[in-house]
C-alpha cells in the first residue's frame, strides 16, 4: 500500500504475510466447554474470548492481547486451537512456545503467542493491538491525529480478505518463453476468512483486458487423499502466451467459494493493512 498508493504509518508487507503449516493442539471450543462458560444467555452472542501474554511489555501496551467472538470460538468449523505443535514438533520459542492460539482465516494478530490467560468476557480485548491497530481506517483518516477519532468506530480486523500472490516469475526478472511462446506463472491464493476454498485463479498479461484460468493445486489432507484443506493456501499454476519485450506485468486474481474476489487495488488506509489488490509480477523482460 505504501509503495503503490501513498505513505502509510506501518511496515512494508510486500506481497503479504501468511503462515501455512500444520498446527496441532486442542480445540479452544473443547477447553472452554470443559472449563464451563459462565455468562448469562443474553450476553453470549456479543461475548469475546480474549487471549493475553504477559511475558514482556510490547511497544504500545503493557502486554500483548487480542480477542475473537465467542460464537466463532464455539463453532466447531472454526478450528481455533490452542497450539502445542507446529509441523509435528513442539512450538519453537519464536512461534510461541510453549502454547499459543491459532486462529485460521483470521488475522495473525489474534494468534497470541506465549499464551498466559484466556478470558471469556462481554467485550472485546481492550489491548492496544485490538483497539488502536489492525483496523482498516477510512482514507480520510490520514494522520495520527485524524486517525484518533476513528479507532473506536472501526471494527478490529478478524477475517483476512481473499488474496493471491505470484511467486514465479519474480519481479524484475528475465523470463524465457517455451517453444509455444508461453511463460509459466505460479503462486498461491487464500480465501477470505472462512469462505474457502479458493475456486478460481485467473491470470492477465494485458492489464486485465483478458484473463486465463490457472490450474488449482489445492492442499490436501495427508490422511484423507482428495479432501481439500479448508484453511491452507491453494497453490496454482498457469501457462500464458506473452510477447517478447521489456517492462511487462502479470496479474493474478483469486475468487473463493463464496464469490469474494480481488479488486485491482483496495482503498488506502493509514496502517497499510489488509491490502489485497491483484497479485503482480512487474518489470519483466520476456525473451
Ligand atoms: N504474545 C504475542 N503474540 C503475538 C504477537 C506479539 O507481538 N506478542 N504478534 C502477533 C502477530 S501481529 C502475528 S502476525 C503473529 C505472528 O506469528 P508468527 O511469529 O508465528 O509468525 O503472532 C501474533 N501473536
Ligand atoms: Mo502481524
Amino acid at each position: 500500500m505504501r509503495t503503490k498508493l501513498k505513505e502509510v504509518n506501518g511496515i512494508d508487507w510486500f506481497d503479504g504475510a501468511v503462515m501455512n503449516c500444520k498446527w496441532t493442539g486442542p480445540l479452544l471450543k473443547h477447553v472452554l466447554e470443559n472449563a464451563g462458560i459462565d455468562l448469562p444467555d443474553d450476553k453470549l452472542s456479543c461475548a469475546h474470548v480474549a487471549f493475553a501474554c504477559f511475558q514482556t511489555p510490547t511497544q504500545d501496551d503493557e502486554y500483548y492481547g487480542a480477542s475473537v467472538p465467542l460464537s466463532r470460538a464455539l463453532n466447531p468449523e472454526s478450528s481455533i486451537i490452542i497450539a502445542l505443535e507446529q509441523n509435528g514438533k513442539p512450538l519453537t520459542p519464536n512461534h510461541g512456545a510453549p502454547v499459543r492460539i491459532v486462529t485460521p482465516g483470521i488475522a495473525g494478530a489474534r494468534s497470541v503467542k506465549w499464551l498466559d490467560r484466556i478470558t471469556v468476557q462481554t467485550c472485546e480485548s481492550s489491548n492496544y493491538y485490538q483497539q488502536h491497530d489492525y483496523k482498516v481506517l477510512p482514507p480520510e483518516a490520514d494522520t495520527k491525529e485524524k486517525a484518533e477519532k476513528w479507532w473506536s468506530k472501526v471494527p478490529a480486523i478478524q477475517d483476512m480478505p481473499v488474496n493471491s500472490v505470484i511467486g514465479v516469475p519474480k519481479c524484475a526478472s528475465t523470463v524465457q518463453r517455451d517453444e509455444r511462446g508461453c511463460v509459466e506463472v505460479k503462486g498461491y491464493a487464500l480465501p477470505s476468512g472462512a469462505d474457502g476454498p479458493i475456486v478460481r485463479v485467473e491470470i492477465s498479461v494485458n492489464s486485465g483486458k483478458t484473463w486465463t484460468d490457472a490450474e488449482l493445486l489445492p492442499a490436501q489432507d495427508e490422511n484423507q487423499p482428495g479432501v481439500e484443506l479448508k484453511w491452507a493456501w491453494c497453490l496454482w499454476k498457469a501457462k500464458v502466451k506473452m510477447n517478447a519485450g521489456k517492462h511487462q506485468t502479470i496479474w493474478s486474481r483469486a475468487t473463493d467459494q463464496s464469490g469474494n474476489t480481488q479488486e485491482k487495488c483496495p482503498d488506502w488506509n493509514f496502517r497499510g493493512v489488509a491490502y489485497n489488490g491483484y497479485g503482480e509480477a512487474t518489470g519483466l523482460e520476456i525473451v
